[in-house]
């Protein structure tokens, strides 16, 4: 009895979930960049479904985004604009400085309603570094510190970025992407690597289309990890952050 309750409850949720996207009703499906850092000025690129009347750009705590473009958005080789939405916008938004690292909620208000929130992070300026191309192979690898976060793009199809840092004999380091969970189209695949190219650790999917992983290294020295999509597709709204820190 409790089983056919369960059944119930998912078929009415994944119903929901279906006619929301039938409805066709203004949503957000991707915002480039991912993060914003405080007291910088940035121009996020919001691309969804229906957003071409958009009025307003809100974000948590009464901050606004000051909206300088709307138009047509270009569909993604291989992605269905009913999925990943036909118009985008630019907007202009600077988060005061001192605002802590964090998620911050994101809407549109357009005529035919509000979109439902997404999330952008705001970023540890301190933290955090730029990916710098190329990268695209082992001799060109971009070293990284243990600790930082690396913000990046799979900027075209088949582009692959790779990122060095040397570890030690034994420890434990962790290598995470957020991009699915936040506003990516990317669906990563991080592969972690020794410097003769043997495979240390890779994934996938950890819970959601994001990738991570945990390797204890076999020896000192040179240690390469490799971020792609799992279906080689890239462009500007393939953007992700890259956290490698040391497992406690
Ligand atoms: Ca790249
Ligand atoms: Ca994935």
């Amino acid at each position: 009895m409790r089983l056919r309750w369960l059944l119930a409850v998912a078929f009415l949720v994944a119903y929901a979930r279906a006619e929301d996207k039938k409805a066709d009703v203004p949503r957000i499906t991707a915002i480039s960049p991912l993060g914003v850092i405080p007291g910088q000025e940035v121009t996020l690129k919001i691309r969804g479904v229906k957003l071409s009347g958009a009025t307003e750009v809100r974000l948590a705590g009464g901050l606004k985004a000051e909206i300088k473009e709307k138009k047509a958005a270009d569909v993604p080789n291989g992605l269905d604009a009913k999925d990943v939405g036909d118009t985008q916008l630019e907007a202009k938004l600077t988060v005061p400085a001192g605002l802590p690292a964090g998620p911050l909620s994101i809407s549109i208000a357009t005529p035919e309603g509000t979109t439902a929130p997404r999330e952008i992070r705001v970023l540890d300026a301190a933290n955090y570094a730029e990916e710098k191309e190329p990268n695209g192979g082992l001799r060109e690898a971009q070293p990284i510190e243990i600790g930082k976060t690396v913000r990046g793009t799979i900027q075209e199809d088949k582009d692959v970025d790779v990122f060095q840092f040397t570890g030690k004999n034994g420890q434990r380091i962790t290598a995470e992407i957020f991009a699915a969970r936040g506003t990516s189209l990317l669906d990563s695949v991080l592969t972690l690597t020794d410097a003769r190219g043997h495979i240390l650790a890779a994934n996938d999917d950890s819970g959601s289309h994001d990738s991570a992983l945990t390797c204890q290294l076999p020896a000192d020295g040179p240690c390469y990890i490799t971020v792609q999509d799992a279906h080689d597709r890239g462009g500007p709204w393939h953007g992700y952050e890259l956290t490698v820190k040391e497992a406690p």
